[in-house]
């Protein structure tokens, strides 16, 4: 990563997150979800989107900026006057102004052209400042299946404008990382911080995310439990943990993301699949014996990162792929009596069959039975 430091993530659970289909917040829900989000340490919390009719914004930028007065929060818009007038009489501290740049977009969606995008992002970043906005950001929808001259030339407008950050969009997430990578260095010497928002689509949002931190984005968007349209985005939990883990940024507190994910999920009426990275219930239970011998000899042979960073505690399992040592640790463990090599290799392929035959590890009392106790 060029300057860990400098690397700072967005959550748009509140936003995004919230276009989940069958995803609704209450208040109560979202300040949970903010105050979580900031006690992990994330950049900003987009709090959601600016529009009169976004009947619980008004409370909810009140709660964060009373309560994290020293954490940037935000609000997306479309490039609709009243919706940025609606922000900025929120008194919240960043607006990213969102716009389609892909002729797709432009055309089919919107029936306007190039000119109308440059024009608008003109005028709205102005409107925007103009009414008192501390730091506007903008946004280009589908910017990774658009053209890179024409995206070069919004980014000149909202800079000489006063947007500080351009974050772009990889709307249906067809991107690779090398494609983001292109993205990027298409938009070099310009003055800007540049932000990615990476979608799902084909389940490279984080590691897309992680490579355009890697390669001159600032800011990367992410969203609990990839929270979003249809496969969602990048997950902040890989996100974060990847960071902190992997890239030494101390400045996120990952002990809370368990429970958040937990709450969040809950509410979303979604279960966490166990073997799902970093929140997964089953990411430190092993069975095969190879890996079990691996792991009694040193942990970190075969686990990426102490399961007591998020609380999480290791299970080692005897079942149908169960070897020697792992007998021996479970007699051991169970205080019972341990046999000669013989008698271990007859244990450890009775322990194997039996667990073959009921498709599942053996349980402790199992085990007893097997060696007669
Ligand atoms: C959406 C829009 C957006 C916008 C991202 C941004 C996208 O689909 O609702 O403004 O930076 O994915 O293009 O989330
Ligand atoms: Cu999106």
């Amino acid at each position: 990563m060029n300057n860990r430091i400098a690397v700072k993530i967005i959550d748009t659970t509140l936003r995004e997150g919230e276009q989940t289909p069958g995803v609704l917040f209450d208040l109560e829900i979202k300040q949970g979800i903010a105050a979580g989000l900031a006690g992990l340490g994330v950049d900003e919390v987009e709090l959601g989107v600016s529009s009169r009719e976004n009947s619980d914004l008004a409370s909810l930028v009140a709660f964060f900026k009373s309560n994290y007065p020293h954490r940037q929060c935000s609000l997306w818009s479309r490039c609709v006057p009243e919706d940025i007038h609606y922000g900025a009489t929120l008194g919240v501290q960043c607006l990213s102004l969102s716009i389609p740049v892909s002729d797709l977009h432009l055309t089919k969606k919107m029936g306007k052209n190039k000119e109308w995008a440059i024009e608008k992002v003109k005028e709205c970043v102005e409107q925007a400042l103009a009414e008192g906005v501390e730091k506007v950001a903008v946004g280009l929808e589908d910017a990774s299946r658009s053209d890179s001259n024409f995206i070069r030339e919004v980014a000149e407008i909202a800079e000489e404008a006063g947007a500080f950050r351009l974050r772009l969009a990889d709307t249906v997430g067809v991107c690779t990382p090398s494609d983001i990578v292109v993205m990027l260095e298409s938009l070099s010497g310009v003055d800007m911080e540049l932000a990615v928002h990476c979608h799902n689509d084909f389940g490279m949002a984080t590691a897309n995310t992680i490579t355009a931190l890697d390669n001159g984005a600032a800011w990367g968007d992410a969203t609990l439990l990839g929270l979003g349209e249809r496969a969602g985005n990048s997950r902040l939990e890989e996100i974060l943990a990847f960071l902190v883990l992997r890239k030494g940024a101390g400045k996120y507190d990952l002990s809370g993301l368990p429970a958040l994910s937990r709450m969040v999920a809950e509410e979303c009426g979604v279960a966490i699949p166990g073997a799902r990275p970093i929140i997964g219930s089953a990411l430190f239970t092993c069975e095969t014996g190879l890996h079990v011998h691996g792991i009694m000899a040193d942990p970190s042979t075969y686990e990426p990162f102490d399961p007591e960073v998020f609380g999480a505690s290791r299970k080692l399992l005897v079942g149908a792929q169960a070897g020697r040592r792992s007998v021996l640790a479970t007699l051991v463990r169970l205080g019972l009596p341990t046999p000669d090599k013989p008698g271990l290799t007859r244990l450890t392929r009775k322990v194997r069959s039996l667990a073959a035959l009921r498709k599942r590890s053996l349980a402790d009392h199992e085990i007893k039975d097997l060696v007669g106790y």
